[in-house]
């Protein structure tokens, strides 16, 4: 359970919770401004340095995600039980299309290798979850994602499926490469003057819902990447990498396999 559940707070109790967070964050600001002696030159930078990032689509969102989603991430997903949850990241888009059998995302000869994705669904309790609907977003082979970066068409690389009456599923979709904090924006600016590498490993999110079983967010890593062991979001989770097999086609052309059991809590 989320530790504080805020929807059954009276707007009293709202302010008074958002007054004593506010009043902490800015607490916390402070006592390192006095501790390290901010001048006013240091101090005009970072108000210049949030005004470029306010001024750049999505660079926001970005911004925190990179720096405190995990905080929120593991207060508010407390392993127990079921698949690790993960960050959502900044690039969800709701509505993602409905997917036919055979699911495939939608996706470009360009978008990279082939990749096969399987697995199941089941609920802590052991038992299957049929129908469970998987929400699945990822970049290709480029780091690029629909809806952020320029010429990927609509929900390239986004779709939604249901697991089968055992619980199963498999979709194809690309190989997502590792993605680069683009190195222009506010957020990449701060990691390159503190000398900190901009990458997270590959991954592929899942949002999965089902009426008998607690929403999981999570997300899906590979062994082998070069940067598992040092996401600049720090979100990896040992469980939640998997390993992606090789294979030839019958025209010679390697694709990839990887498979991923998730289990839901019960609701
Ligand atoms: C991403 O693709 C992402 O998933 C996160 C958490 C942060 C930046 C880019
Ligand atoms: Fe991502």
């Amino acid at each position: 359970m989320p530790t504080t559940d805020t929807t059954t707070l009276t707007p009293q109790q709202t302010t008074a919770r958002l007054d004593a967070i506010v009043t902490e964050i800015v607490d916390a600001i402070a006592n390192t401004i006095a501790k390290h002696n901010v001048s006013y030159a240091e101090y005009r930078r970072a108000t210049d340095w949030l005004t470029r990032a306010g001024g750049q689509v999505h660079e926001i969102p970005l911004l925190l995600d990179v720096f405190l989603a995990t905080a929120v991430d593991n207060v508010n997903n407390p392993a127990d039980g079921g698949t690790e949850s993960n960050i959502e990241g900044p690039f969800y888009v709701p509505g993602a299309p409905r997917l036919e059998q055979p699911y495939v995302l939608a996706k470009r000869a360009s978008d990279g290798e082939t990749l096969i994705f399987s697995g199941t669904a089941t609920s802590s309790d052991g038992a299957p979850l049929a129908g469970a609907v998987l929400d699945v977003w990822q970049a290709n082979a480029a780091g690029e994602y629909s809806f952020i970066h320029p010429g990927v068409p609509e929900y390239n690389l986004r779709g939604q499926l249901v697991s089968d009456a055992n619980g199963r599923f498999q979709f194809e979709t690309v190989v997502p490469a590792p993605y680069e904090i683009p190195a222009a924006g506010a957020t990449g600016e701060v990691l390159a003057t503190l000398g900190r590498p901009t990458w997270r490993p590959g991954h592929i999110h899942f949002k999965i819902t089902h009426d008998d079983a607690r929403p999981l967010t999570t997300q899906i890593y590979f062994e082998g990447d070069p940067w598992i062991d040092c996401d600049v979001v720090g979100a990896v989770k040992k469980p939640l990498i998997t390993r992606l097999d090789r294979h030839e086609d019958k025209t010679n052309r390697t694709y990839a396999t990887c498979a991923y059991d998730f289990v839901l809590q019960s609701a």
